[in-house]
């Protein structure tokens, strides 16, 4: 796979996708979308790959927001394709079996927290700021934004981080929720901990794993009762795999699972 603004690289059952504009803090114009989108469907369909690490290169940020440059001329015509095209970025993140993390080092600014937000678990560095500054440039988050980030750290939360407009360091992103933990000591204390995590999931069983994720997201937007029968029919769909026996079978033979994803 190769591609002008990002690089993806697969290690052992995971795949680590990075953002690679660095002259312009890794912001997201129309190419890097693109390539984006291609490669997130690309690994979606790689039984080699298991978990996806997704970041930003450089020191500076995981990514500084759309690219204002590339929208600055638009029209609202061009603006509706731009925002769709983060849309379906997020739904395919969504929808993929493999869980995607997000290590998130500087900046995650505008597109950048909506992209992280999109991912199934963000890590943040000590050095990770989040942000919706999109009202200071007169437009409002489009990358479904408005939504994920209330979903993620509720309503007041998520109203003020958009109207106010205001960037957090990684402790408060943490301290409301909107990431999982925050690693000391920089981006490769993040990446080796976000490496870490992805080979546990990487070493579970692929399908189970996948049905979790569609279990858990699928049933946010479910009452309890029919969130809980999803539940319950993707639990029964696990006992027509190969990886239940397996796993069942190894761990009262008390050793480890071979899994293959069947
Ligand atoms: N787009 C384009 N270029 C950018 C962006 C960006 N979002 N952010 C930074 N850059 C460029 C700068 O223009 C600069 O380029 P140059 O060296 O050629 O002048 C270079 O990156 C370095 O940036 P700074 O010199 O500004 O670096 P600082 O350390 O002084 O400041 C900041 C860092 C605070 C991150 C600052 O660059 C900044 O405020 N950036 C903009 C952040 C922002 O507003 N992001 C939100 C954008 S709007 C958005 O994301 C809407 C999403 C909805 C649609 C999504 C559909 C996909």
């Amino acid at each position: 796979m190769s591609y002008q603004n990002i690089t993806v690289e697969k290690i052992a059952l995971r795949a680590e996708v990075t953002i690679n504009r660095p002259a312009a803090l890794n912001a997201l114009d129309r190419l890097t979308m693109d390539e984006l989108q291609d490669a997130f469907e690309t690994l979606g369909g790689d039984p080699e790959v298991r978990a996806i690490i997704i970041t930003g290169a450089g020191d500076k940020a995981f990514v500084a927001g759309a690219d204002i440059a590339a929208m600055a001329s638009m029209g609202p015509d061009e603006a509706a394709t731009f925002a769709s095209r983060g849309q379906d970025l997020g739904d395919t993140i969504g929808q993929l079996q493999q869980v995607v993390i997000a290590a998130v080092h500087g900046f995650a600014l505008g597109g950048g927290c909506e992209l992280a937000l999109a991912c199934d678990i963000i890590y943040a560095s000590d050095k990770a700021r989040f942000g919706q500054p999109e009202v200071k440039l007169g437009v409002i988050p489009g990358f479904g934004g408005t939504q994920r980030l209330a979903r993620r750290v509720g309503l007041a939360r998520a109203m003020e981080l958009i109207t106010v407009g205001e960037p957090i360091g990684a402790e408060e992103a943490a301290r409301i929720g909107l990431v999982n933990c925050v690693i000391a000591g920089g981006r490769e204390p993040l990446l080796e901990h976000a490496r870490a995590a992805a080979t546990k999931i990487a070493e579970r069983g692929p399908v189970a794993v996948g049905l979790a994720k569609r279990a858990v997201r699928q049933s946010q937007e479910l009452p309890l009762d029919a969130g809980c029968r999803l539940e319950g029919e993707l639990f029964a769909q696990c006992f027509q795999t190969e990886d239940q026996q397996e796993g069942m079978k190894a761990f009262l033979a008390k050793r480890a699972p071979v899994f293959t994803g069947h």
